[in-house]
């Protein structure tokens, strides 16, 4: 197979990926700028002066050159090697619906054409769980220090524990490691803050009693380092496909692409910048999304070292310098449900 016949079979969402991914103009950060009619960027100040990723480069119209700087590397020749730097999705952002908070907030709603989900179900996830048998350490691993291990961590669980190997929660414990309720909490009220009315006008998703009932019981914390990507995935583990999964970012920037249930279709760019709150709700939690960029050089200067710092929050600022931390909490159990013997 030829090269060229090989990238035609790329997906659009694998295009939209590599077009995020790509590093080839080392010395200029492409142009976020030149794009922005197809970027969501919700909390964007109006000040470039307060912008930390117009202060890194991202939005600054010296880089809107970036793929012009790069035309004469080896790999844009010959058509497979061009397609190979991907394509940027070009789906417009007029067309989104922005919506008031209760909170007094401003959302935008972004509306990925999904089918009503499908969950992996309860007797599922008791067959995977019995199918486990553990996943064994490489005889590779060498011993590290803390600060070693500090750079290599990349994701860790809050409550239900995730088996990545099974897709599903370890539900075997008779008591599940308890969820922060300081974070419960925060994600309840945003939840609570959004006009599910507005979102879901046309079906009901069970939206009508979250206000009351929405308890997030499990989260991935995942850490990314500069230069690390998570690919195009589902989160179909949770046994009600449709209550929120509420994702908050802290440290730099990333772009987010969502997408739709199926990945031929372009997905949707979206910047994250840190304390950006996305929620995925009804039939989107069954979009395709990923992480295929974390913008170099876009930490906001609180993260900034202080005299006063604690030890701990030295050491936090420390990681968070190189970093992306992306928290989000998902409710595995509806309300109401009883858990049968697993054993
Ligand atoms: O890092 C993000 O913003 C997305 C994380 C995510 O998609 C996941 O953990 O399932």
């Amino acid at each position: 197979m030829s090269e060229s016949d090989k990238t035609t079979q790329y997906t659009a969402f694998r295009l939209a990926e590599k077009h995020f991914k790509n590093r080839a103009s080392r010395d200029k950060l492409p142009s976020l700028r030149k794009y922005q009619d197809t970027l969501v960027d919700l909390s964007r100040p109006h000040r470039q002066e307060d912008d930390p990723l117009w202060h890194a480069g991202w939005w600054s119209p010296l880089n809107d050159a970036d793929v012009k700087s790069a035309s004469w590397m080896p790999w844009t020749f010959g058509k497979g090697k061009e397609r190979d730097k991907g394509e940027r999705p070009e789906l417009s952002i007029s067309e989104l619906k922005e919506i008031q908070l209760k909170d007094g907030k401003v959302g935008w709603i972004v509306e990925p054409e999904t089918e009503p989900g499908s969950v992996i179900g309860y007797e599922e996830i008791v067959a995977r769980n019995k199918s486990w048998t553990g996943d064994i350490p490489s005889d590779k691993l060498k011993e590290k220090t803390v600060s070693q291990l500090m750079g290599e961590i990349r994701w860790a669980n809050l409550g239900w524990v995730y088996q990545w190997s099974t897709k599903s929660y370890d539900l075997s414990r008779e008591i599940p490691i308890p969820f922060p309720p300081e974070l419960a909490k925060i994600c309840r009220k945003v939840s609570a803050s959004v006009p599910w009315a507005e979102v879901w006008p046309a079906h009901s998703c069970g939206w009508e009693t979250w206000e009351e009932d929405y308890a997030p019981d499990t989260g991935i914390v995942n850490f990314y380092q500069e230069g690390q990507t998570l690919m195009a995935h589902v989160d179909r583990s949770e046994l009600d496909p449709a209550r929120p999964l509420v994702s908050l970012s802290l440290g730099h920037s990333a772009i987010l692409l969502l997408g739709t249930t199926s990945r031929q279709d372009p997905p949707r760019p979206i910047v994250l910048r840190s304390g950006d709150c996305l929620i995925m709700s009804g039939n989107g939690r069954q979009a395709y999304h990923g992480v295929p960029r974390i913008l170099e050089g876009t930490l906001p200067s609180h993260f900034g070292p202080l005299e006063t710092d604690t030890d701990s929050m030295a050491a936090i600022k420390r990681f968070i310098s190189s970093a992306r931390i992306n928290i989000n909490a998902r409710q595995v159990f509806p309300p109401g449900f009883q858990r049968r013997d697993i054993t």
